[in-house]
C-alpha cells in the first residue's frame, strides 16, 4: 500500500512566532503535502494545526486560506485527510468536513489500516490525576460557551483566543512532565490492551517506543522538531523533515 502520513502539533498562527519563521514553516508544510499528495494514499493531523481555531457559523480566519486550499486540493485528488482536533483546535465546525472534505474528529479514532490495529489520538488530558483539565474541557467546548463565543465579533474574537492560546501553552507547559508521563503510561496500557500502534502528539517531544510487539509514537511538532509518522503497511516510522531554518 502507499504510506499513510502523520502530523500534529504545527500550531500554525502561534502569536509568538516571527512572521519570517511562519513564513518558512508555510513553505515547508505545502511541500510536506505536496509530497504526501505525491506518494501518499492518506494524511493524518493529529491535532493542534492551528494555535487556535475556533469557528464562527459563517466566517473563517483569511490567514489561512493556502492551507484551505491546499487541503481541499489534496482531498480532490484523491488523498484523503483526517484532522482530529487537539487542545488548541478548540472548535473545529462543520467548515473542514462539509466544505474541505476532510473527517473530522473531536476526541481521535481507533482504526485497522494495513492490517495493524492503530489507536490515533491527539493526547491532551492524559496527565496523571488531571481530571480538572478534562471537566474543564467538556465545559469550555461545550454548548453554553460557544453560544456565548458566537455574539463577540470575530475580530475580537481573534484577539480574545490569541490570549488564550498563550495561557494555554503555559499550562502545558507546566504539566508537561506529568503530562508525558501519563501519555507513555497510556500507550502502554493500549498495548497491553492489543493495540499494535499508538500515535499521539501534543506535548511536542518526538517519542518511538516498543512495548513488546506494541509501538508507541509520539509526533512530536512543527515548531522545533519537525517530525512525521510514516506507515507503509508493515513497518512505521518517525523521521524528520529537511527544514530550512
Ligand atoms: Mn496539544
Amino acid at each position: 500500500m502507499k504510506p499513510v502520513y502523520f502530523i500534529s502539533d504545527i500550531h500554525l498562527g502561534a502569536p509568538s512566532l516571527k512572521p519570517e519563521f511562519e513564513e518558512k514553516r508555510k513553505t515547508a508544510l505545502l511541500k510536506f503535502m505536496d509530497m504526501v499528495e505525491k506518494n501518499g494514499s492518506r494524511m493524518i493531523i493529529v491535532g493542534d494545526l492551528f494555535d487556535f481555531w475556533y469557528e464562527y457559523k459563517s466566517v473563517v480566519p483569511k490567514a489561512f486560506f493556502w492551507l484551505y486550499a491546499k487541503l481541499a486540493c489534496m482531498v480532490e485528488n484523491g488523498v484523503p485527510i483526517d484532522y482530529i482536533a487537539g487542545n488548541h483546535d478548540f472548535y473545529l465546525g462543520e467548515f473542514f468536513s462539509k466544505y474541505l472534505g476532510l473527517r473530522v474528529y473531536q476526541d481521535g479514532f481507533s482504526e485497522k489500516i494495513g492490517g495493524k490495529n492503530f489507536l490515533v489520538i491527539h493526547g491532551d488530558g492524559l496527565a496523571l490525576r488531571d481530571s480538572g483539565y478534562r471537566m474543564l474541557k467538556k465545559i469550555l467546548r461545550g454548548r453554553l460557551v460557544r453560544s456565548l463565543i458566537k455574539w463577540i465579533h470575530p475580530d475580537i474574537g481573534f484577539s480574545l483566543a490569541r490570549l488564550f492560546s498563550k495561557k494555554s501553552r503555559e499550562y502545558t507547559t507546566s504539566k508537561d512532565f506529568g503530562e508525558t508521563d501519563g501519555m507513555l503510561l497510556f500507550a502502554e496500557n493500549k498495548v497491553k490492551e492489543g493495540y499494535d500502534v499508538v500515535v499521539m502528539g501534543h506535548n511536542h517531544v518526538p517519542k518511538f517506543e516498543r512495548f513488546g510487539n506494541g509501538i508507541y509514537v509520539n509526533l512530536g511538532d512543527w515548531l522545533g522538531n519537525f517530525t512525521y509518522g510514516i506507515f507503509d503497511g508493515n513497518e512505521m516510522q518517525l523521521l524528520k523533515w529537511e527544514f530550512e531554518k
